[in-house]
């Protein structure tokens, strides 16, 4: 046991015990961090609590229809004072937390910490961590479940399915557990819409954005190591083309991934301070989480990411390059 560890009954007693709460979750928020949010938000209300999310960027627009209204953009230390309990949802350190003006590690409220990342650093008061759990959303089920007659209504279990569903890929990922498949079940016997999630999120693709997709294959793929790893590279200018949203993109990373023989696979993308990555691995014996602890970022063993510190992109795939020889190189 870590440090201040708590088991999900202790934490669902603490929900009870408090009384008004603020969610928060990461940075650029995938499903798993919006599923989360909004489910606990939804899990709150239903329960006779007070509670608002703090999501200061954009929604990506397939997120769009799920999204709860309890939601504020932006927050100052002395909107802080109004509530008696934070709680982070899927977020490794409190650096990562959306909004990140506000030190979330001294701020005079008890924090709670849920989350699934192994590279969890325990920053809360209370820390509820479970690395063997597929998504954030999983671990908030078993919480939910174990709070004394708390109910779980029909639309907070679709928003844990959509973050147990975004965070396995449709239950096709390595962490995709019997488990988080007996949880699922348990998910859907409790009247969410399963279908309407796997439609909303894989089968809703606006027509640029598979085109822009088609381009990027076609022109922007690049392998090495004989196919072992291969990559894209996003031109700030096909985005332009297609007029196409990032942060819909969640599953590019996808079509590198169903090629065969490739066992790590990234994309790069132009930032402020270098360039952005988005790793995955295919296989527990490649560990893109250590790629990305060596490149300024972090994660999951088989997802993760980080930002390269270079000046061109040729010095990023450079340095991207040798990191992921040595990773396919290590067994
Ligand atoms: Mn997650």
């Amino acid at each position: 046991m870590m440090k201040n560890s708590v088991t999900p009954h202790e934490a669902a007693e603490i929900i009870r015990q408090h009384d008004n709460f603020l969610v928060v979750t990461h940075e650029n928020p995938d499903g798993d961090a919006l599923g989360s949010a909004f489910a606990l938000l939804n899990f709150l209300h239903d329960n006779g609590k007070m509670a608002e999310a703090l999501l200061p960027e954009e929604l990506p627009e397939k997120y769009r229809t799920f999204a709860s209204s309890d939601c504020r953009t932006e927050m100052t230390l002395s909107d802080l004072a109004t509530f008696d309990c934070v709680i982070m949802l899927d977020i490794p350190n409190a650096k990562r937390a959306a909004l990140s003006h506000i030190d979330f590690n001294g701020i005079p409220l008890p924090v709670m910490n849920i989350d699934h990342h192994p590279d969890n650093v325990f920053y809360a008061k209370w820390n509820l961590v479970d690395p063997q759990a597929a998504a954030t959303a999983d671990i908030l089920f078993t919480v939910f479940r174990s709070g004394k007659g708390a109910k779980i209504s029909a639309r907070t279990a679709e928003l844990l399915l959509l973050g147990i569903v975004m965070d396995t890929g449709g239950f096709r990922f390595d962490n995709t557990s019997p488990k988080v498949l007996r949880h699922a079940a348990e998910i859907l016997e409790l009247k969410a819409d399963y279908h309407k999630i796997i439609k909303q999120m894989f089968f809703s693709n606006p027509l640029p954005q598979q085109q822009f997709q088609a381009e990027l294959q076609l022109h922007h793929l690049r392998t090495a190591f004989n196919g072992r790893f291969a990559w894209f590279f996003i031109p700030p200018e096909l985005v332009r083309k297609y007029n196409v949203d990032m942060r819909n993109t969640e599953g590019l990373i996808e079509a590198l991934r169903a090629i065969r023989g490739t066992e790590i696979v990234a994309i790069i993308q132009p930032a402020e301070q270098g360039f952005k990555l988005s790793l995955r691995s295919k296989s527990p014996c490649f560990s893109v989480g250590a790629i990305a602890r060596k490149l300024n970022g972090g994660g999951h063993e088989m997802a993760a990411g980080g930002l390269i510190k270079a000046s061109c992109l040729e010095n990023a795939e450079k340095i991207l390059l040798t990191h992921v020889e040595r990773e396919l190189n290590a067994i």
